[in-house]
């Protein structure tokens, strides 16, 4: 039998107000809209409520390094330079010259394209992302929570001395470095519909923690890492595992190969932890991603796990359709507390205005083609399978 869990949930009000630009697609707002909705249909009570703190320096560069970190705590916007020049403000910034050095600016990755923007903040706001997955791993490892919550955090492909996309520090490289203090083996799972190559990196050559991403793969979608035979090096072999994707994945077929997959990868490594990253880019509608998930889809992923009786960390990532990002993380946190939202949403959240055109929790999606045959599909699980054989935890 499944006794009842003790949920843990971290939040910060500051962490909506960020903004990575006007065009940019990644909008932290997802995370208020998300908290909203959980007030709204009071999943709150059945929450153990946590602020979420800054991350420190010193944590921050347990995976990252000095120099980058450093860089980016120093970062000041060129159009706030101006605005306190104008104002004026005579006192040295800090970062001035560094901040319009090109060459940096390229060394770190930042506004590399216009993936990751330099904007105001975004070392506090990588801060808070960070402080909620540390605070997370720490209830876990108190015994304090069975799953813990941070919607903030999720931010899979920052590098070591580099920003990547939009994600500028690996809260959940740092999340699992903490978990590895205390336990044996964790087990990181990954349904952002992108690889989660970060990830995937900072671990690739050890056998203590397990990587797995299911990710949309081919016609140079991003990062383009994560193919099949991508699986881990000297004592990490095997203990990468990569779920290569084409458009159009639906529930059926998703929740199929995610349960066969787990399934598997529990019994051959018995993770005494789980880091779930529940990146809602792989559902229906996305501005980026092309699957064709639901939100009971998604959702019936993540319970999944619960049922090992190991407990969980849960964290954000990808979702650019932001009313559908936050339908999903609220269903999902009242999930985790059994319950089943569904209905309309609230009329008096304060984001109503955003939902106006579809006022209820769960959205229909329209069918379309899915490019995975059920033998491509058979495939890559068979494969998958072949290298878990080797896995000798
Ligand atoms: C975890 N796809 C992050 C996913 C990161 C994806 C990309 C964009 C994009 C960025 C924009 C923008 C965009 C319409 C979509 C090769 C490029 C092509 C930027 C225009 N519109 C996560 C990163 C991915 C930024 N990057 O996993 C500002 O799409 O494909 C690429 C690289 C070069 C840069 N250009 C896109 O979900 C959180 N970027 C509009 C404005
Ligand atoms: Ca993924
Ligand atoms: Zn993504």
């Amino acid at each position: 039998m499944e006794t009842k869990k003790r949920v843990a949930y971290f939040y910060n009000n500051e962490i909506g107000n960020y903004n990575y630009g006007k065009l940019h697609l990644m909008n932290p707002k997802r995370i208020s809209m998300t908290h909203s909705l959980i007030v709204g249909y009071g999943v709150y009570k059945d929450l153990d409520v946590y602020t979420t703190r800054e991350a420190t320096k010193e944590e921050i560069m347990q995976f990252h390094d000095q120099d980058y970190v450093e860089y980016l705590s120093n970062y000041v916007s060129s159009t706030k330079i101006d605005f306190l020049r104008k104002n004026g403000c005579t006192a040295p910034i800090i970062d001035e010259e560094a901040k319009n050095d090109v060459e940096k600016k390229r060394q770190y990755g930042i506004d590399v394209q216009a993936d990751c923007p330099g904007f105001d903040g975004v070392y506090t706001f990588s801060q808070l992302s960070t402080g909620g997955s540390i605070d997370a791993a720490h209830l876990i490892i108190n015994n304090a929570a069975d799953v813990a919550i941070n919607w903030g955090g999720g931010l899979h492909h920052a590098k070591k001395g580099e920003a990547y996309g939009f994600c500028y520090v690996n809260d959940i490289v740092i999340c699992i470095l903490e978990l590895l203090k205390v336990f044996p083996r964790v087990l990181y799972i990954d349904i952002d519909v992108h690889h989660g190559d970060g990830v995937e990196e900072a671990f690739f050559t050890t056998n203590r923690v397990m990587t797995v991403s299911f990710h949309e793969f081919g016609e140079d979608f991003f990062p383009g890492t994560g193919g099949l035979n991508s699986s881990g090096e000297g004592l990490g072999k095997n203990y990468a595992v990569n779920v290569p994707l084409r458009p159009g994945m639906d529930d059926e077929s998703y929740k199929q190969l995610f349960k066969n997959v787990m399934n598997k990868v529990m019994e051959v490594f018995r993770p005494d932890v789980v880091v779930f990253q529940t990146g809602a880019d792989s559902l229906a509608n996305d501005k980026i991603g092309h699957f064709n998930l639901s939100i009971r889809g998604h959702g019936e992923c993540l319970t999944y796990m619960l049922r090992f009786n190991v407990p969980v960390v849960v964290l954000g990532g990808g979702g650019y359709t932001i009313q559908n990002v936050s339908r999903c993380w609220a269903y999902e946190t009242g999930l985790l507390v059994k319950k089943n939202l569904n209905g309309p949403i609230p009329v008096d959240d304060p984001f109503f205005h955003l939902y106006e055109k579809q006022n209820m929790l769960h959205v229909p999606i329209q069918q379309v083609e899915n490019k995975n045959s059920k033998e491509d599909l058979n495939k890559i699980q068979e494969e998958v399978f072949k290298q878990l054989k080797e896995v000798d935890a």
